[in-house]
C-alpha cells in the first residue's frame, strides 16, 4: 500500500533529501517509519496558517475548529511534501492549549510519529521506563481507523505514536478536507520544500546524555557521528550536541545543551525564554535552496546574515571544492556550505519565527553528506550570537 505520508516524494528522493540508510523495521522493537507531524500551539493558528501557506508555499489540507463541531481549539493541517504542519490555537479560554502556549509562548506540543505498531511501541517504550501520556486506543471516522498513542519527551512535549495504515481521511477523524484559503502567487514553484530533515531539541545543562540515553532505549534511537563536544563548545559555541536517529535515518533528533563559555549559551536565552526544556528548531529539507530562500526572503522571512569573510576565507574555499551553486551565488543569498567524507550540505537558517527568542527554522539541501554543518558551528554561531546580542541578551 502507498504510504500516504510520502504523497509523491518517492523513497529514492528522500534517500538523497534527508539521507536514508537500510533497515529492517520488523524486527525493530520501536518502529518508527516516519515523521507523521510536527504539531505547534499558536497565540493566533488563523494568522499562522496563513503565514505558513504565504511565507513557506504550505497547503492547507485540512482543518478542525468549531464551525466542525471542535469547540475547544482552531487547528489547520499544512503539508509540503512528506512534510505536515499542524497549527492549534485555543478557542475555548479553558483549553489546556492555552497553558502550554501561557507558558512557552508559541512552540511545538507534540513530534508526532508515524509507526508500524502503537501497541508494540508503547509496550517497549513502558517496559523502559518512559511516561505513557495515552494509551493506545483507536479513533474511527467514514475514512476508517487510525491508531495512536503518546509518550513524553523533554520539556512538556510529547511523540504521539501514530498508526494510519487502515486511514484515507486528509488528517485524523474530526477534520475536514480543506484548500489553500488563498492562490498561490503566479510562477511560484510547486513547494519550496519536500520534507522535514529533522526536529532539534534543547534540554538543561547537564541532561543531554540523559536524553541520548532516552531515545536509545525507549525508542532504539541509534547514535549518529556528529557532535558537539567541549572542545568546541567552550571555544564558541556555548553549546554541547549529540544527535540520535531512528533506524533509516528518516527521523533524525538532534539534542543540545548549555555549555558554560564566556558568553550566555543561546541554548541558556532558548530555555529561559521558552520557560524549559523544548524543541529549538526544524530542519527542511529542499533540494533547491536557492529558489526556496529567494520566495521566503520575498515573503518576508528573515534569515541570519553570514558576513563576507565566510565566503572569501581561502580556507573554506579548498575545503568545500565544487557545489552545485556557484559561491558568489552562495554569498548573494548568504547559504552555508560544508563538506565531510560522504559529500556536502548547504543550509541556512532563519531568526526565530515567533515573538520570544525561541523556535526557527533551517533550511538543508544534502548532496551526500549525512551531517549537520558542523564545518559551519562557528560562523553559524557567531551570526546566532549578534542577534542575541541586538536582543540584549547576551
Ligand atoms: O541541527 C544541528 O545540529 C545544526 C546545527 O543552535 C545547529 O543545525 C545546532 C544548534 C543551533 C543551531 C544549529
Ligand atoms: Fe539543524
Amino acid at each position: 500500500m502507498a504510504n500516504p505520508a510520502l504523497d509523491d516524494i518517492d523513497y529514492n528522493q528522500l534517500r538523497q533529501l534527508v539521507g536514508l540508510v537500510d533497515h529492517d523495521l520488523a524486527s525493530d522493537p520501536f518502529p518508527v517509519k516516519a515523521m507523521d507531524a510536527v504539531v505547534f500551539v499558536v497565540g493566533n493558528a488563523t494568522q499562522a496558517a496563513h503565514f505558513y501557506q504565504s511565507a513557506f508555499g504550505m497547503d492547507l489540507v485540512a482543518y478542525s475548529g468549531p464551525e466542525t463541531g471542535n469547540v475547544e481549539y482552531k487547528s489547520f493541517v499544512l503539508k509540503s511534501g512528506s512534510a505536515r504542519f499542524v497549527i492549534n490555537g485555543g478557542v475555548k479560554p479553558t483549553s489546556s492549549l492555552l497553558d502550554h502556549h501561557r507558558k512557552h509562548g508559541d512552540g511545538v506540543t507534540d513530534l508526532a510519529l508515524e509507526v508500524a505498531d502503537v501497541d508494540k511501541c508503547v509496550e517497549h517504550a513502558r517496559a523502559n521506563g518512559a511516561t505513557v501520556i495515552e494509551e493506545p486506543h483507536d479513533v474511527s471516522d467514514e475514512h476508517g481507523t487510525v491508531r495512536m498513542a503518546a509518550i513524553a519527551a523533554y520539556g512538556d512535549t510529547r511523540h504521539s505514536l501514530i498508526d494510519r495504515s487502515r486511514y484515507s481521511g486528509p488528517y485524523l477523524p474530526g477534520y475536514e478536507a480543506r484548500e489553500r484559503s488563498f492562490p498561490k502567487p503566479e510562477g511560484a514553484p510547486k513547494r519550496l520544500f519536500q520534507a522535514v530533515d529533522h526536529c532539534v531539541g534543547n534540554v538543561e545543562l547537564g541532561k543531554m546524555d540523559e536524553w541520548v540515553a532516552f531515545y536509545h532505549r525507549v525508542m532504539g534511537f541509534v547514535n549518529m557521528a556528529e557532535f558537539v563536544g567541549d572542545d568546541i563548545a567552550t571555544e564558541y559555541s556555548a553549546l554541547m550536541s549529540k544527535v540520535v536517529a531512528n533506524g533509516n535515518h528518516r527521523v533524525k533528533f538532534p539534542l543540545n545543551e548549555p555549555a558554560i563559555a564566556k558568553k550566555k549559551s543561546q541554548i541558556d536565552e532558548y530555555l529561559e525564554f521558552y520557560d524549559g526544556p523544548g524543541c529549538q528548531h526544524i530542519a527542511l529539507a529542499t533540494n533547491d535552496i536557492v529558489s526556496t530562500v529567494t520566495a521566503m526572503r520575498a515573503a518576508g522571512v528573515e534569515f541570519l546574515d553570514t558576513p563576507d569573510s565566510y565566503y572569501d576565507d581561502p580556507e573554506l574555499r579548498a575545503r568545500i571544492g565544487e557545489v552545485r551553486v556557484p559561491i558568489e551565488t552562495l554569498k548573494e543569498h548568504r547559504i552555508l556550505v560544508d563538506r565531510d567524507e560522504d559529500g556536502y550540505l548547504l543550509q541556512i537558517f532563519t531568526k526565530p519565527v515567533g515573538d520570544r527568542p525561541t523556535v526557527f527554522y533551517e533550511l538543508i539541501e544534502r548532496h551526500g553528506s549525512l551531517g549537520f554543518g558542523k564545518g559551519n558551528f562557528k560562523a553559524l554561531f557567531e551570526a546566532i550570537e549578534r542577534e542575541q546580542a541586538r536582543r540584549g541578551n547576551l
